[in-house]
């Protein structure tokens, strides 16, 4: 039962994938669970909230969270953020509905605009969207859309020239509407 425990919250760490606190054990928590390198240092922490519980993992195990996943009273998750380059900052946001991810914005930069737009349908992506300003120090750019089928890109065309960074970023969000982070969106 151990390492199917421990096995499952990796799936679930790594996967994304609805999960229960495996860890949790008749009420108490089985700490050596939480400890991915088996250094004695945490790697995973649980942090309740009002309609479900926070998940908070180090993947690199350098002290510094890098994902934290939301999960509802149904153990599925809801929103998840991500510092996938490692920098300290979780730039990468997603939102689920019934375990299944709705969409992703990820701020490169963290200055609280989207710049990559990522939607999803039926568990795959179904197209993204990037952000690239017209040039260093401006507030426009252009906008290039990539079609996914079965999880590949298709095609590429560019929808918009000139546009404001803000704009994208609101349009970007309407896409992960009804959902708010902690962080730096
Ligand atoms: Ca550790
Ligand atoms: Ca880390
Ligand atoms: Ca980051």
């Amino acid at each position: 039962m151990r390492g199917l425990r421990f096995l499952l919250c990796f799936i679930c760490v790594f996967g994304s994938f609805s999960c229960v606190k495996d860890t949790e054990v008749g009420g108490s928590v089985d700490s050596s669970m939480l400890d991915l390198n088996g250094d004695g240092v945490p790697d995973i922490s649980y942090e309740d909230a009002d309609d479900g519980y926070y998940e908070f993992v180090d993947r690199n195990f350098d002290g510094r969270v890098d994902v934290s996943n939301y999960y509802g009273k149904d153990d599925k998750v809801v929103s998840s953020k991500l510092d996938d380059n490692f920098d300290g900052t979780l730039e990468t946001k997603t939102i689920y509905k019934n375990g299944s991810p709705v969409a992703t914005a990820v701020d490169v930069t963290c200055n609280g605009l989207a710049d990559i737009l990522f939607v999803y349908e039926f568990d795959v992506i179904e197209f993204s969207e990037n952000f690239n300003l017209v040039g260093p120090g401006a507030s426009k750019g252009s906008i290039e859309r990539v079609i996914y089928r079965f999880g590949l890109p298709v095609e590429k065309k560019i929808l918009d020239k000139e546009v404001e960074h803000k704009a994208f970023h609101e349009s970007s969000m309407s896409y992960l509407s009804g959902h708010t982070y902690r962080g730096c969106l």
